[in-house]
This record gives C-alpha cells, sequence and structure tokens, in this order.
C-alpha cells in the first residue's frame, strides 16, 4: 500500500520526508474520502499487464506517454521541478503511474493540511481535478512515470489560488459530501 503523512512545517529541502515527530501517518482510507485513489501494479510488466489494461478501460485512460525526471534527461529540469513545486490545480485528473525510482506528491486535506505521498516503482495515483496538489523529486533525483489522460491531454497547472474554477467547486462540493 501507498505510505502517506502529515507534513511537518519546516521550509527545508523540499525533497526529504517532512515527517511529523511522532509520525502522523494518512491510510489509502483517507486519501479515498479527498478523492485521491492508488494502486498497485506489476511495473516491470507494464507494457503487457492486464491489470493495468483493465484499469485503462474502466476510465478510459486512452492517452498515455512515459516521463523520465532527471537533469539530464528532462528539458527544462529546473525550472520544470520548480513548476511542479508550485501548489496547483488541474481541470481533469492527474493519473500516475511510477516505473522507476521515487517522489512525492503532496496533497490538502479538507483542513489544508499537507498530506505527503510517496510514491515508487509500482504505484499509481489518481488526483481529482480540484484537488490542490504539487510534486518534488525525494533524494534519489530521478523518478520514471507513466502519465495517463482520459482523451487528448490537457496539463496546464493553475496556481494557487485558483479557485473560480469550476473543477474547483465540483471538487469542494465532493468533499462536504463526505464530511
Ligand atoms: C506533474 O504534472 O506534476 C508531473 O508530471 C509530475 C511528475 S510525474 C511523476
Ligand atoms: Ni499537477
Amino acid at each position: 500500500m501507498v505510505q502517506a503523512w502529515y507534513m511537518d512545517a519546516s521550509e527545508e529541502d523540499q525533497r526529504t520526508p517532512h515527517r511529523l515527530q511522532p509520525d502522523e501517518p494518512v491510510a489509502v482510507g483517507e486519501l479515498r474520502l479527498l478523492g485521491v485513489h492508488s494502486y498497485k501494479l506489476d511495473a516491470d510488466n507494464y507494457e503487457t499487464d492486464p491489470e493495468l489494461d483493465k484499469i485503462r478501460k474502466e476510465n478510459n485512460y486512452s492517452w498515455m506517454d512515459i516521463i523520465t525526471i532527471h537533469k539530464d534527461t528532462l528539458p527544462n529540469y529546473e525550472q520544470k521541478l520548480k513548476s511542479f513545486y508550485e501548489e496547483h490545480l488541474h481541470l481533469d485528473d492527474e493519473i500516475r503511474y511510477i516505473l522507476e525510482g521515487s517522489g512525492y506528491f503532496d496533497v490538502r486535506d479538507q483542513q489544508e493540511r499537507w498530506i505527503r505521498i510517496f510514491m515508487q516503482k509500482g504505484d499509481m495515483i489518481t488526483l481529482p481535478a480540484g484537488i490542490y496538489h504539487r510534486f518534488t523529486l525525494d533524494e534519489n533525483n530521478y523518478i520514471k512515470a507513466m502519465r495517463l489522460f482520459v482523451g487528448d491531454p490537457i496539463w496546464t497547472p493553475f496556481n494557487r489560488p485558483a479557485d473560480n474554477y469550476e473543477a474547483r467547486a465540483k471538487y469542494l462540493t465532493f468533499l462536504t459530501q463526505n464530511a
């Protein structure tokens, strides 16, 4: 199961775990209440994995590509990392499946506290449209991930504040239904 925990308030290096002391873990059931879903898949066989096929079919994830985030492979590496870590939302779901390496997706809970989700090989996650979130590499500085999308991808991030989009209103309604 995917590991997640509440973050400490330290502004230091974004790539360190930022666990609270004592540790305050977050269970997958709590993530689900935020609309965040996770799966564990066989990343060694992603090209032929029937489980991945099933998830793609059931959710209409027709589009996919693979992104490798490493200083030698990603154009505008520093700039992109900086923008991934700005708090933002999208008008569509963000779906990522980790094939190699690792990193952190941070999401806000109902009380605006940051939850850090540790994503490593075999972990797939879906972040709902309208949720405020961000991404960072961890201290290994490397991740290879499949990006999935329903139809033609639109990656546009809307940095916070972005409260006037319908996707945000819909997401807030979804949250109150779980409260
Ligand atoms: C995004 O949109 O934040 C990303 O693509 C992050 C890297 S995917 C592991
Ligand atoms: Ni994003």
